[in-house]
């Protein structure tokens, strides 16, 4: 290891942010420099790249790479990038913290449908002393699960650990203990006829873009005691039709909708999404990062690489995730 040897963080949004990322992994000891992609940096030294949402084409300029790391779970902000400097390992974020912190806003947002709370919010604010006597059980409340990958089966897990019935969905066949599986399009349908609360973790890919529309949400089941199919999406704001989504909630097709990410984010003030009575907003926040958990997470797996270990948690990029 050359001691002039870089890790640049190319954090998109603020030089701010990419700053105290940088902060954060020399702070760790790589025994490399860390600097952010806003300051000059000899191009030949760069030996690692930090990305999120990177300004695209700006990664073409490092020749010698030996792995692009994504500061997040998701890899759409890297793949979509038509400059990448070919045959470099993407690697992605795969670790606990970030999969707990996830599977948390699921439990949240799933029971705050299934125990009514923004009625009971509603209630408290009229001071009005009244209960549901038809309350159904967890496992009276078939949930539905796209994407089966490191955060949809743990999600699958906990929500199955609480009771309800609990089915997912993914590309290629899985097989999860106790949950119903289902894969690929020939079973979409089935899933979704057997799925009254939609909980969405898929990546954006071609082939997942703009999969949540108005055909999806009147295929999901219909029978359940809330009135209506209930959406929750932490995947990707591209994964979804936000005008089909607010026609679906007018229609009945859906009953309520909690959506952490969007087609635009931040979420424009004109959006109708963030005061519509049955829409929940969150900040893209479901599975809010801890720096340290995610430096530490990228030192140990730069260490492992400067060890000579092969490249781990890499994306496959002709699947795009
Ligand atoms: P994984 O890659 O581990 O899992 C992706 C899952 O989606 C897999 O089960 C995969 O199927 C399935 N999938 C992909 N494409 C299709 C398809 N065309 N049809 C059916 N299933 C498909 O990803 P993670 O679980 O780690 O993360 C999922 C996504 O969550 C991320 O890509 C990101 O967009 C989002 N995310 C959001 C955060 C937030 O704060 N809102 C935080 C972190 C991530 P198979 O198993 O067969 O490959
Ligand atoms: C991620 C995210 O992909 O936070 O990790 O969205």
């Amino acid at each position: 290891m050359n001691p002039t040897d870089t890790i640049v963080v190319a954090y998109g949004d603020t030089a701010d942010r990419a700053a105290s990322w940088a902060e954060a992994l020399t702070e760790r000891g790589t025994g490399l420099r860390v600097q952010p992609i806003q300051q000059p940096v000899d191009p030949a030294r760069v030996r690692y790249v930090v990305a999120w949402r990177h300004p695209p084409g700006s990664l073409a300029a490092f020749p010698n790479l030996k792995a692009i790391f994504s500061l997040g779970a998701g890899v759409d902000h890297i793949v979509s990038d038509v400059d990448l400097p070919p045959g470099v390992p993407l690697i992605r974020v795969v670790d606990p913290d970030l999969t707990n912190r996830m599977s948390e806003w699921v439990l949240l947002h799933v029971l705050l449908h299934h125990r009514q709370a923004r009625l009971y919010e509603w209630h408290q604010a009229e001071k009005i002393w009244e209960d549901d006597p038809h309350q159904p059980a967890a496992r009276e409340v078939r949930v539905g699960v796209m994407g089966l990958g490191v955060l949809g089966a743990d999600a699958a897990r906990k929500l199955q650990v609480i009771g309800f019935d609990v089915a997912g969905w993914s590309r290629s066949p899985k097989t999860l203990d106790g949950i119903e599986t289902f894969a690929g399009d020939a079973e979409l349908d089935a899933f979704l006829s057997r799925t009254q609360i939609l909980v969405v973790l898929l990546p954006l890919t071609p082939q997942t873009r703009g999969i949540l529309d108005q055909d999806l949400f009147a295929k999901l089941a219909h029978d359940s005691y809330f009135g209506g199919p209930i959406l929750i999406n932490a995947g990707r704001g591209g994964l979804q039709d936000e005008a089909g989504i607010l026609a679906a909630l007018e229609e009945g097709t859906l009953r309520a909708a909690t959506l952490d990410v969007f087609e635009i984010e931040p979420l424009p003030d004109t959006s109708p999404l963030w005061h519509h009575p049955a829409v929940t907003v969150t900040p893209h926040n479901a599975a809010i990062s801890s720096t340290g958990a995610i430096a530490d997470y990228i030192a140990g797996e730069i260490a492992h690489l400067e060890a000579g270990g092969a490249p781990r948690n890499t994306v496959d990029p002709s699947r795009a995730y």
